[in-house]
């Protein structure tokens, strides 16, 4: 048995996820014959399951993030999910920054980064004293904007967040070693069930 993917943001996300069960070439090799050209078969060991937002960000303050759109792809295969962010059309004033990004576990809200609460961190959800805060806990999905007014982020967790009204938050600081990256300046909803 196999299951398929949709590719949506190329196959980058998916794959690193089933890296972990099987290398790709082994995963191309043993693609089922029904698999339709544009999808990926992966084993079916445990549950997969894709989320998927794209839209304007909503700002939070004063950012060259006016007017950006931002695209969510995050694959969660067992207690294992590959994230992917990319952002466009972000200001040329922006261009060479790299800029923090997390999800967090509240809504986005234009104009209320306090809505968005702190980052969805499994220490905290599993109320350990005190929590450890490591891109091993958090998603954290720092970019660099180039040239051309965008950026991507990768980042593989050892466990899939639970579904909830959550957004991605884009800080004013690349995020350093306590998880912190400074102001909140826009967000991407990122709703699921
Ligand atoms: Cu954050």
């Amino acid at each position: 048995m196999a299951v398929t993917v949709r590719k949506v943001l190329g196959a980058t996300a998916v794959l690193a996820v089933a890296g972990a069960i099987a290398g790709p070439m082994a995963m191309a090799q043993s693609r089922p014959p029904r698999v339709p050209p544009g999808e990926v078969a992966i084993p079916d060991v445990g549950k997969t399951s894709t989320v998927t937002r794209t839209g304007l960000l909503r700002g939070l303050g004063p950012s060259p993030f006016a007017g950006a759109r931002a695209t969510l792809v995050m694959v969660s295969h067992g207690a294992r999910s590959a994230v992917r962010l990319k952002v466009t059309g972000v200001g040329r004033a922006a261009a060479g920054r790299t800029y923090g990004a997390h999800l967090h576990t509240g809504p986005c809200v234009a104009g209320d980064g306090a809505a968005a609460g702190p980052h969805y961190n499994t220490d905290v959800l599993d109320g350990r004293k005190p929590p450890r805060v490591d891109r091993t806990r958090e998603v954290w999905l720092d970019f660099t904007v180039t040239s051309s007014g965008s950026g991507t982020a990768r980042t593989v967790v050892p466990f899939a967040p639970n579904p909830g009204d959550r957004s991605i938050v884009i800080h004013e600081h690349a995020t350093d070693h306590h998880g912190v990256a400074g102001a909140r300046l826009a967000c991407l909803p990122v709703s699921w069930r």
